[in-house]
């Protein structure tokens, strides 16, 4: 432990004084002068719908196929980069769609296998207290925004644009619509010790959020066991035993959909039935409405989403969007480790999955399993449970490469149709014959 605080207090120290070289030199003067803005297209509407948040820390962001994100974005010490106010605006809706009031991470747990260490990075170990300022050469094709850590301004805030891949394709009547998808994609990095964690949101042409934590950096040196059968080899032979440990990250979600608080929770959950004699198996798919506060378990095919309380898109269907969770390792370590996705009605005091500062501000327990108790949903909160156990290997020496987990949010009805679809199949909406 005092090897890894003496690492931690080296490496503050050289970012501080990083800092004040750049104040020194004028680079800086004030937090409204950010390194540059987000890229913004020429023709983004005028009016800025991201309300609250000064011109410095809004994002706005046009990408190919027509599509608009907007948000604010501010950095908390705990919680690091926190978004609020996102909006989403297809190239065909006349004015954009809140999704989010609020996203950001809410824990990051890391026990060790041994029992030996245990942390909570975000509220027990100064993850949003150790951002790092960013090289140009890290945010390619972007600008590496200023961000204002308490009172230290630090360029550690990357905004830019990443291609995916297609975004669709089509081949009918001897012709091929295609499209190219282009993703927002924000990141910052945080030291917690020997680690360094990347939280990155992408925002979608399609609508899709998605977000990831990758952790790299450097295995810890001090967590090496003594052969308890804990560990993995690393190094010459069978004599450093890199103790494995698990990161079991957590996000909270508060959703605005269509300006509301007001959002409907369903889980669906699919049974299928095998065949009888020369049948075929079938499927039944149930919808539950989760009206009471939730710790949901993932299954195969089961789900959940959040719906609107008063958007419908144009063909009169409830706005929602889906939840879409990455490969996970749910831990059984702790009762808030314990479930995949949780549920809660709002409450200002609850913040954090774990190790919650705020029972003074008037929260009875610290942890999100215990805010589970029965309370009817009417501003529903969601919090994303995403474990990763790391049996370290050889290659994650330093430095080691990235490990990612995370999840996305996908719009199940929020538009009519595919919100990239080209002019020419704009009328396909409906059972193909009947398109009007
Ligand atoms: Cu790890």
């Amino acid at each position: 432990m005092d090897l890894k605080r003496a690492k931690r207090a080296r490496k503050k120290a050289a970012s501080a004084l990083a800092a004040a070289v750049l104040l020194g030199g004028g680079v800086l003067t004030t937090a409204a002068t950010p390194a540059g803005a987000a890229p913004k297209a020429p023709d983004a509407p005028a009016a800025a719908p991201a309300p609250g948040c000064s011109a410095a820390s809004r994002i706005e962001q046009k990408l190919d196929g027509g599509t608009t994100w907007r948000m604010c974005v501010h950095y908390d010490t705990e919680a690091g980069l926190v978004l609020n106010n996102v909006s989403y605006q297809p190239k065909a809706e006349p004015r954009p769609i809140k999704v989010l009031s609020t996203a950001k991470l809410a824990q990051v747990h890391v026990p060790y296998d041994d029992g030996e260490s245990e942390y909570d990075d975000l509220t027990g170990y100064d993850f949003g207290k150790n951002l790092l300022k960013l090289k140009p050469a890290e945010c390619p094709g972007g600008t590496i925004k200023t961000v204002k850590k308490g009172t230290d301004l630090v360029q550690g805030l990357c905004a830019t644009t990443r291609a995916r891949g297609h975004a669709y394709r089509l081949n009918e009547d001897g012709k091929v619509w295609q499209s190219q998808g282009k993703d927002l994609l924000l990141y910052v990095v945080n030291e917690v010790d020997w680690y360094e964690y990347i939280t990155e949101w992408r925002f979608s042409s399609d609508g899709t959020i998605t977000s990831n934590v990758g952790a790299t950096g450097s295995l810890s040196p001090d967590d090496y066991d003594a052969g308890d059968g804990r560990g993995w080899p690393i190094g010459k032979g069978a004599k450093d035993f890199s103790t494995s440990h698990s990161h079991n990250v957590f996000w909270r979600l508060n959703f605005g959909l269509d300006g509301s608080p007001k959002g409907r929770v369903e889980q669906y959950d699919s049974t299928v039935t095998p065949p009888t004699g020369n049948g075929s198996p079938r499927t039944k798919t149930a919808r539950t409405p989760v009206t009471k506060e939730l710790s949901g378990d993932l299954k195969t095919m089961r789900w959940w989403r959040m719906v609107s309380a008063t958007g419908k898109n144009k063909d009169g269907h409830a706005r929602s969007y889906e939840f879409v969770p990455g490969p996970t390792a749910r831990h059984a370590g702790r009762p808030f480790t314990k479930h995949d996705i949780y549920f809660t009605d709002y409450k200002a005091c609850e913040q954090y999955a774990s190790h919650n500062n705020a029972l003074i501000n008037g929260c009875t327990h610290n942890s999100v399993d215990k805010w589970v108790n029965g309370q009817t949903l009417k501003h529903p909160i969601a919090w994303v449970n995403i474990g990763f156990h790391h049996i370290a290997r050889d290659e994650d020496q330093e430095p080691m490469p990235v490990h990612w987990q995370g999840f996305s949010i996908t719009p199940r009805d929020v538009t009519a149709m595919n919100p990239l679809t080209p002019d020419d199949l704009r009328n396909h909406n409906g059972k193909p014959g009947n398109e009007r």
